[in-house]
């Protein structure tokens, strides 16, 4: 260990989601659609997982080699627990591209007012920020060269066949249902293009040894998620 890593912290804005979020109000121009590319559905408003089932934590640059290090946490603000089988996470807005996007198993759900966390490689986050995360990415060269028997993976999907690897010059996380139905979308440092809108980014991180944390629901990731 660096000392660099006594300076990291475990995932913990499941501690801050509660309060920040609840007096927060979600915005109706927030991008989900029926179909992922779709403009035409109602379903912002219809579906409750929409305002209840967040990403609530991107940790896309560590200190040192981020191979491995990276983690996004996904948060259900809500009194129900959900079923997320089969949904859809990772950094690749576009079918067919060549980031990453990955299937929860059967039977993974998040239990109410909880939060998981997806690392990039089980091993690497627990030796570098000393918890344990719900799941990881698979395994695959650089990023996740060994599997941890004991964290569950994410499967392959068939939206994308890369890797998911944070950029740290600015890049996206997109969570998905099973029927691609965009459940949350947070693209950070550049503001993107996405269901046929431009998507405001979360800022970049304030320094390194920091996450960016969602403090408020308003669906402007530029306001939504803080660097600490
Ligand atoms: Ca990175
Ligand atoms: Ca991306
Ligand atoms: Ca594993
Ligand atoms: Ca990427």
């Amino acid at each position: 260990m660096t000392t660099s890593a006594q300076h990291h912290k475990q995932p913990w804005s499941k501690k801050l989601l509660i309060g920040f979020l609840a007096a927060s109000t979600w915005i109706s121009g927030f991008p989900v659609a029926g179909q992922a590319y779709s403009q035409e559905s109602s379903h912002v408003g219809s579906d409750e997982r929409v305002r209840t089932l967040v990403i609530s934590e991107i940790l896309y640059n560590a200190e040192g080699s981020d191979d491995g290090t990276e983690y996004i946490e996904i948060a259900n603000l809500g009194s129900e627990p959900i079923d997320i089988s089969g949904y859809l996470l990772g950094d690749e807005e576009t079918e067919g591209g060549g980031e990453g996007m990955f299937a929860f198993p059967a039977g993974a759900a998040i239990e109410a007012g909880r939060s998981i966390v997806v690392a990039q490689s089980s091993l690497i986050n627990k030796e570098k920020y000393d918890y344990t995360p719900d799941y990881e990415f698979p395994q695959v060269e650089r990023y996740n060269p060994l599997d941890d028997p004991e964290v569950p993976n994410l499967t392959a999907a068939e939206w994308a066949e890369g890797t998911v690897i944070l950029a740290n010059s600015g890049d996206d996380v997109l969570l998905m249902d099973q029927e691609l139905n965009v459940i949350d979308y947070v693209p950070y440092i550049n503001d993107t293009e996405f269901g046929g809108q431009i998507v405001k980014a979360a800022p970049p991180l304030a320094q390194l040894g920091e996450s960016l944390q969602r403090y408020y629901l308003t669906g402007d990731a530029s306001r939504d998620f803080i660097s600490q």
